[in-house]
């Protein structure tokens, strides 16, 4: 699909065609996806007995969380070489055979790629910690004990929350972000940069079709390492730390040498995981004037509704309405003419959609994961599936430390019980906002272990997947699956849903989201209630005369006193034709 299908625009250079924008992303999280061989680990043979499920759903690009060799402290993002499968997920020519496969039903595959740091397990790093002499010692951030105690970071996974790690050989701290098992690299070392530069060129030569760029907001690192307040440098996870640790003096620099070295060369799709960067800062990394990167997935948006200073804790009451819109209404603002956006609504650090954003009870779950695609599949921006919630899983809320594979979770916990703070509330915060929500194995029949292995699974299955399951879903022509499926097609068949103006209606509703989707004479009018309440829609909630419904979660409309009334979590698009404006 690299032609665009579409040749119109809205008028503006930034808006050009591309075939990324009228994308659809799968998020595939192949641990726990399909286990081929009974150890109880997802793998790449897995994925691809499984491509027909993906392409069915009409997605254009499958994007694959790390498969490099790792001693998986975390999951694969910890990477101990670069060129090699881990042999759990399977070998270089299971990869390439589902980089085949992939291509050969049409779309398209994307690699995770972590080069913020390695694994402390990666060559470089086992001869880096040797001896100030090495020459590996230079691809890494160290802070010699003559100078005393390094400036406070944060390692986001350490248990004292701390981001340096003593190493006696060579008497000085490393620098880690996250765990002290993940040293970050050293990029103002002209040669790790070429090195990894090198290491993209292997895999898109192999015929990958793009990157995520995992964390690539923190490369840079202000090496004059100033002393930065607590404040600004707060040991939680949603204070300010993003935007200090992303801010690096020299990240731009280095995203276009990056784009002049690696991407200019291919057409490969760029993805920056861009934690810490606010929408007015979106252009410097999407403007394709600036030939950085193509898209930026930013977290405003995801961490709407938790507390800002806290390890994921969520607010009292949920996320507002309001704030959701605002968020997405600056993004798309930010961007409008010169980038491109993307929008998802889960992901492997997250967790599960619905039971973030709609209502995990058997009554509107359903109805509230079609909502939440509505709004997914309609926006201004490339959309990303996370797998499983296309068959409606949910939290499975663990009871249990025990429970918990996740190193975040682990080690946090550990932090709290190391602080005497409450783990209690940690726990319950966890049922709401742990990782492993989001990485329980995919459900896809009644079988032992939901079919997702003949072994024993590496993380629980959700005990609810006897009635929440790809076949049944397949079966159920009303079910979730069907219904985004459906939202893809209709994605693809309306040029304005993917390219045209996004104009918000009804700023001020508390409840409802609403907004209108605009390009070449084509309009759909966007209504999503957001919550489990019926609510009414004011009179100026410009419903047009001789619009045509084309989505619906519910069999109708309810009007009072000439108000439209949505239920719970209905979620409606309305479209006026071209002919009737
Ligand atoms: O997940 C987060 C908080 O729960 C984020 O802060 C996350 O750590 C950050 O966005 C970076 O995420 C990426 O790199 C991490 C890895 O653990 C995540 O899975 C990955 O998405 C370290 O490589
Ligand atoms: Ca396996």
């Amino acid at each position: 699909m690299n032609t665009p299908r579409h040749t119109d625009t809205t008028g503006c250079a930034g808006d050009a065609v591309a075939w990324w924008k009228e994308a659809v992303v799968y998020q595939v999280y192949p641990r726990s996806f399909k286990d081929s061989n009974g150890d109880g680990i997802g793998d790449l043979k897995g994925i691809i007995s499984k491509l027909d499920h993906i392409a069915s759903l009409g997605v254009d690009i499958v994007w694959i969380n790390p498969v490099y060799a790792s001693p998986d402290r975390d999951n694969g993002y910890d990477i101990s070489d670069y060129r090699a499968i881990q042999p759990r997920m399977g070998t270089v020519e299971d990869l390439q055979l589902l980089i085949r496969k992939v291509h050969k039903k049409g779309m398209k595959i994307i690699m995770d790629m972590v080069i913020n740091h390695t694994s402390d397990d990666h060559a470089w790093f086992r001869e880096a910690r040797r001896s100030r002499d090495n020459p590996f010692y230079s691809y890494y951030h160290w802070w010699p004990a003559e100078k005393g105690k390094p400036p406070h970071r944060c390692g986001f996974f350490d248990p004292a929350g701390k981001g340096w790690h003593y190493n006696k050989a060579t008497r000085s701290w490393f620098l880690h972000y996250f765990s002290k098992h993940q040293p970050d690299l050293n990029w103002e070392n002209p040669e790790v940069r070429e090195q990894l530069y090198d290491v993209l060129r292997y895999w898109l030569n192999m015929g990958i079709d793009g990157f995520r760029l995992d964390a690539i907001t923190f490369i840079s690192k202000d090496t004059r390492w100033p002393y930065v307040t607590p404040t600004i440098l707060k040991d939680g996870y949603y204070g300010d730390w993003g935007h200090y640790y992303a801010k690096g003096p020299r990240l731009h620099e280095y995203l276009r040498e990056m784009h002049e070295k690696v991407w200019r060369h291919y057409d490969a799709v760029t993805i920056a995981e861009a934690p810490g960067i606010k929408a007015e800062e979106a252009n410097l990394f999407v403007d394709p004037e600036r030939k950085e990167v193509d898209m930026v997935c930013h977290f405003e948006g995801i961490m709407a509704g938790y507390m800002p200073g806290e390890f994921k804790k969520m607010q009292p009451g949920g996320y507002s309405v309001k704030e959701l819109k605002k968020i997405y209404s600056d993004w798309d603002g930010a961007l409008n003419c010169r980038g491109w956006g993307t929008i998802y609504l889960g992901n492997h650090d997250q967790p599960r959609m619905i039971s973030h954003w709609g209502h995990d009870g058997a009554e509107y779950r359903d109805l509230s994961a079609k909502m939440l695609f509505t709004f997914l599949l309609t926006m201004r921006a490339t959309p990303f599936i996370y797998n499983g919630d296309e068959i409606g899983m949910v939290n499975i809320r663990f009871d249990q430390i025990e429970d918990y594979q996740d190193i975040e979770t682990r080690q946090v916990y550990q932090r709290i019980k190391g602080s005497g703070g409450d783990v209690n509330a940690f726990m319950k915060d966890q049922q709401l906002a742990g990782r492993d929500n989001g990485r329980t194995p995919f459900q896809w029949n009644k079988r032992a272990y939901a079919g997702f292995t003949r072994g024993k699974p590496w993380l629980k299955v959700h005990p609810n997947y006897i009635q929440i399951n790809a076949a049944a879903q397949e079966n159920d022509p009303s079910s979730v699956l069907h219904f985004v499926r459906d939202l893809i097609r209709l994605r693809k068949s309306i040029p304005a849903l993917v390219y045209g103006k996004y104009e918000l209606l009804l700023p001020e509703h508390p409840d409802v989201y609403a907004y209108c989707r605009k390009g070449n004479g084509d309009r759909c009018i966007v209504l999503l209630n957001f919550t489990s309440r019926d609510v009414s829609c004011p009179s100026d909630c410009p419903i047009p005369v001789g619009g045509e419904i084309i989505v619906n979660n519910y069999s109708g409309i309810r009007e009072r006193d000439g108000h439209w009334l949505l239920r719970p979590y209905q979620a409606l698009v309305c479209r006026v034709a071209p002919a009737s404006t």
